[in-house]
């Protein structure tokens, strides 16, 4: 496996140089963040980066990601303008040598989480996701702001694509998936690259949103559309933990038995009610996810791809970006290299 870190490119607070003193990382997982979404990827863009990452001594494992236009999630009449130019993307990252993409099929919000500062016991702070308080949230009065995405759209632009939404059904979001993949699949295989879909996070409908990367069953479908090595998962125990019926080892075990993950994303959770959650330090012992039986089950299977640690706490004071300081992640770092060193002495 390739343990990798992501990085938010040149702006990021965490500098490549701090990244480094970090034993055991090798691969570095990032975007280009001055595209904007939908446009195609320059492949001097990509390699200008990719030369970067590289003279600090480290490989540009996996790219996270190349967000998908809502016209491809709503399937309109514009979805194959903007299929052209996320094959070119992908075509230019084939060239440039990159072989993983993550991204998600999540219409209009990314992760969301109703706090980014939620105060620990040991005064460690957490994202932390309480769904009475999402649930209260009416987004097109916009009287309510969440941390994280309220400032991504402009409130006009925002109603403007929620109604655009408000007719479009799950099995509908499952069309234009499948529309898209069987596109975009055919492109990766050619260009050397894999594709991992990262899964919903939270894993259920918000806002009154479609969401349809949720459950395994999800994950059986989605992987069934295109039976193909590149059309394979992100597989994120952070984002599948808070539901229960998400057995995240038996789950591993099963996708990287038959070689469909791509990109791991490890990252703990504790359940605090239904569909509550707030996330933690990565050991096992932190959280209701066998963080030690999802790695045991990549390493039984010779698992030769990518391995990050996701979300990290805030710790000794540090600022950043929230999910994403230096010490948590480094620390979840550590204690997967550390099983890993284990399960290989074994
Ligand atoms: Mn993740």
């Amino acid at each position: 496996m390739k343990l990798s870190f992501r990085w938010y490119g040149p702006e990021d607070t965490v500098s490549l140089l701090h990244i480094r003193q970090v034993p055991v990382i090798r691969g570095i997982v990032s975007a280009l963040y001055h595209i904007p979404v939908g446009e195609t990827w320059p492949l001097k863009d990509i390699l200008a980066l990719k030369a970067r990452i590289e003279e600090t001594g480290f490989e540009w494992t996996a790219i996270e990601s190349i967000p998908v236009h809502e016209d491809i999630k709503l399937g309109n009449a514009r979805r194959d303008l903007w299929i052209d130019k996320y094959c070119d993307s992908i075509r230019n990252m084939g060239k440039a040598g990159i072989p993983v993409l993550c991204y998600n099929f999540m219409p209009v919000f990314d992760w969301t989480r109703s706090t980014l500062d939620m105060k620990l016991p040991d005064e460690s702070t957490c994202l932390a996701y309480d769904h009475d308080m999402i649930s209260r949230v009416d987004i097109k009065k916009g009287t309510f702001s969440l941390p994280g995405w309220a400032t991504a759209y402009e409130k006009d632009a925002l109603i403007r694509l929620l109604d655009a939404y408000s007719e479009l059904t799950e099995e509908d979001l499952w069309q234009n998936l499948g529309y898209f993949l069987k596109r975009v699949i055919p492109v990766a295989e050619e260009s050397g690259v894999r594709m991992g879909i990262h899964p919903d996070d939270p894993p259920w409908s918000i806002f009154g949103l479609p969401r349809i990367i949720c459950r395994e069953a999800d994950l059986d479908r989605f992987l069934n559309i295109v039976n193909s090595p590149s059309n394979s998962l992100t597989l994120c125990t952070g984002s599948l933990g808070p539901d229960e019926q998400n057995d995240m080892v038996r789950m591993t075990d099963k996708y990287a038995g038959k070689n469909r993950i791509v990109f791991a994303h490890i990252r703990n959770i504790k359940r605090t009610g239904p569909f509550s959650f707030h996330e933690t330090a990565h050991p096992t012992a932190c959280g209701d996810v066998n963080i030690l039986g999802v790695l045991k089950m990549y390493h039984k299977h010779n698992f030769t791809g990518v391995i990050r640690p996701d979300h990290g706490r805030m710790i000794w004071n540090e600022t950043g970006k929230p999910g994403y300081g230096l010490y948590d992640r480094s620390l979840g770092a550590m204690y997967i290299a550390g099983i890993w060193e284990g399960l290989n002495r074994d």
